[in-house]
């Protein structure tokens, strides 16, 4: 195990001296540097505005949000891409509110987050004598993320923050609530005793090694398939062995399918991709490995036509919660266990491998082949107004040419054409709506991805999905943040083109049509361009990268384009009233 693993980064502070004072508002920034917690994601206002101000002046960088809910949205991605827990900091009730649904949904992605709010008394909130802001917050907090705990004397804080840590990145990672009343953040402590408090935390995410009987069940199944299946999800990208996954994959020389978010972890023009033979291989598959991946919605649970005859296949599945196994399907082989050790342990067994039939893997190759030629000509396409798919094959070719470069991604059909039509060459690099489908993840998964990792980001966005987070563009200006955001502007939700059928008002999913949302980078002393054609979109995009200046490029798509729900559209329920 590496020493970083071992614990996190984190700064050394001068020790402090005999009679000096500590207070609580800076045993919460020690605590939080002493363990290698170096980036907040935030938004001022009482008790938490000063709190604010010290971390920034002790040099922790502090991004200030327009509102609570992007923040949380970058605290959770920041936990995905760094497997540190990523911090949003808070004000009391509204704020905290704000910050709740980013809480769940990292909770949801298992991805490590600490929201962190600031709460008003707990002797008034707990008689409701009507405090400022007054809730009771971790109440609240408790069944949406993983653990929630309240910190009442600083003295604790150290403890507090470590448990905070422990719990969002140990096992399956997730989201935790930790709740700083105002009163604790003036409390004054000595400041020697204030440092032996202070807990750093050893080896957060403790490996944990699967059985050796569970591998040797795994690998009885892997031998006897005739046509088997790897499916990564975003749980392999998230473990960062990278080098590791694709050993395992291209000893055993499997096909495999990446899941949104694992797309990447493989280069997507990797020979055994079967992302362009989904159907096949899902449907023809008689055993299917599952690494980090959740048989959920996503993958039709497992069942159903998609999946072929019932009980055809035989399932193998790695993953570090030994609850996920048998949750919609039974597993035959289930290897709990991290990522790491799991592949480990199974490649050590595959001395003298012998990879798949020809048979398989042929019928693969040539459906993916016949695929990508089907698609080729639509994503060659110049046309005005521009398609999905016209603009996407412009967007396809800039991120070849930057394979650093971070893509976020939110919207129905935006989402969903992007998803199959953009090819990731490296791990971690295709950010999106993840487990929950939530819009409104694309302004804070932007900003964070670009403060993470320094590398450019180009934010695909529906202007819908763009809605949600729309006023950030000013934050990511005032960072200066090498941002290109790409609205794909159909004037709509799904499209543009519903109407009120009484005629009063406009339909429900239709927004101002060709609107100017360039002039909302503009606004604010970034680049906004308007994209009629792909060639303008490709030429607006590349110049973006290249300046690294924060940009919005208005894509004007066609009204009539999109598809209800993008692919997804038979989850909507049906009405039985006929009219
Ligand atoms: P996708 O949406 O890409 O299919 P999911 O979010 O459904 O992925 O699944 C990710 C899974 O990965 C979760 O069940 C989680 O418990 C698991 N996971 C996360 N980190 C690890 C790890 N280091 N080792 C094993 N499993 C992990
Ligand atoms: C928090 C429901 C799913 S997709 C979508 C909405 C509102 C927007 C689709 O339109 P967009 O994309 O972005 O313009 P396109 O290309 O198809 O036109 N609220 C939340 N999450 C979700 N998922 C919704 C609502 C929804
Ligand atoms: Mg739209």
């Amino acid at each position: 195990m590496s020493a970083t693993a071992e614990t996190f980064d984190h700064q050394t502070k001068p020790e402090a001296e005999q009679g000096e004072l500590t207070d609580g508002f800076h045993l919460v920034i020690d605590a939080l540097k002493l363990n290698g917690i170096e980036n907040i994601y935030h938004v001022p206002g009482i008790p938490v505005t000063d709190l604010g101000r010290m971390m920034q002046a002790e040099g922790m960088r502090v991004i200030s949000f327009r509102h609570e809910s992007n923040a949380g949205n970058a605290a959770a991605i920041a936990g995905y891409l760094t497997k540190k827990p990523g911090v949003c900091l808070t004000v009391s009730a509204p704020g905290f509110l704000n910050g709740l649904v980013s809480l769940a949904h990292a909770t949801t992605n298992c991805w490590p987050m600490i929201l962190i709010s600031g709460s008003s008394e707990r002797e008034i909130v707990d008689l409701q004598q009507g405090d400022y802001e007054e809730m009771d917050q971790l109440a609240i907090a408790k069944p949406l993320c993983k653990a929630a705990y309240r910190i009442l004397h600083a003295e604790d804080i150290g403890v507090g923050v470590a448990r905070a840590i422990r719990a969002a990145v140990s096992g399956r990672p997730g989201g935790v609530y930790l709740d700083l009343p105002a009163s604790l953040l003036g409390q004054a402590v000595d400041a020697i005793e204030g440092e032996k408090s202070l807990v750093k935390v050893v080896d957060p995410a403790p490996e944990q090694r699967p059985a050796v009987h569970a591998i040797e069940r795994a690998l009885h199944y892997l031998k006897r398939a005739e046509r088997p299946l790897i499916i990564l999800g975003k749980g392999a990208a998230y473990a960062q062995c990278d080098d590791l996954v694709r050993r395992f994959v291209e000893t055993s020389g499997i096909p495999y399918l990446a899941m949104s978010m694992a797309k990447g972890l493989l280069p997507d023009d990797h020979p055994q991709y079967a992302g362009a033979a989904r159907s096949l291989v899902l449907k023809g598959s008689d055993c299917v490995m599952l690494v980090g991946a959740r048989l959920n919605w996503l993958l039709s649970h497992g069942k159903g036509k998609q999946w072929g005859e019932p009980h055809s296949k035989k399932f193998i599945h790695i993953d570090i919660d030994p609850k996920e196994m048998d949750s919609n399907q039974p597993i035959d082989a289930p290897l709990v266990g991290d990522i790491e050790s799991c592949l480990a342990d199974l490649l050590a067994g595959m001395e003298g491998w012998k990879k798949p039939s020809e048979d398989w893997l042929g019928a693969i190759r040539d459906k993916v082949e016949t695929n990508v030629a089907k698609m080729a000509p639509r994503l060659q396409n110049n046309n005005v107004p521009m398609d999905f798919h016209g603009a996407l094959g412009r967007l396809k070719r800039i991120m070849a040419d930057h394979p650093d470069a971070i893509l976020v991604n939110e919207g129905a059909n935006t989402l969903d054409f992007a998803r199959s039509v953009i090819d990731m060459a490296k791990p971690r690099k295709r950010l999106d709506v993840g487990t929950w489908g939530v819009m409104g993840i694309g302004m804070g998964t932007a900003i964070a991805a670009a403060v993470e990792t320094g590398h450019p980001v180009v934010a695909v966005e529906g202007d819908s999905a763009f809605g949600f987070s729309g006023m950030e563009v000013e934050t990511i200006c005032r960072y200066d943040l090498p941002v290109c955001v790409v609205v794909f502007n159909n004037s709509g939700i799904y499209r543009g083109t519903d109407t009120d059928p009484t005629g009063r008002d406009p339909g429900t999913t239709v927004f101002v049509r060709d609107s100017k949302y360039d002039l909302m980078m503009q606004a604010f002393g970034g680049e906004g361009v308007t994209a009629h054609s792909p060639d303008d979109l490709e030429r607006a995009v590349r110049e973006a990268i290249a300046s690294g200046k924060p940009t919005l490029v208005n894509a004007i798509i066609d009204p009539e384009a999109g598809t209800e729900s993008g692919r997804i559209g038979n989850l909507n329920p049906q009405s039985v009233v006929k009219k």
